[in-house]
């Protein structure tokens, strides 16, 4: 039987992560001729974001950083997430680990 009294503690429950996935800052990166567009890429400091990255070309890519903790195959055609951060202010190289002499960038934490 459903009770009134359910209410507060439904909402306590489902609100936080309501919260947390809307204030979660996002940045699309675009992988478009081996390339990352855009290939710097400014975000907070102290933040977690989220990247989206969109794979426009025919080929697998893998998203990878040495800088910062990130590894994740991007289909052709296809959109991932990572979550990167929080980092603190400075320049993190990232890069495509299928086409690394066309496919690179720069986080720029500030
Ligand atoms: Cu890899």
């Amino acid at each position: 039987m459903k009770s009134p009294s359910l209410l507060p503690l439904l909402l306590a429950l489902l609100f936080p992560m309501v919260a947390i996935a809307a204030d979660t800052p996002t940045f699309t990166l675009v992988l478009q001729n081996h390339r990352y567009v855009p290939n710097e890429l400014r975000i907070p400091a102290q933040t977690r974001v989220k990247l989206e990255i969109v794979n426009k070309d025919p080929t697998p890519e893998e998203f990878e950083s040495v800088d910062f903790p990130a590894e994740k195959i991007v289909m052709p055609n296809s959109t991932i997430s990572v979550f990167v951060g929080p980092l603190k202010p400075g320049r993190y190289g990232f890069y495509g680990e299928f086409h690394q002499p066309t496919a690179k960038g720069t986080l720029i934490v500030e």
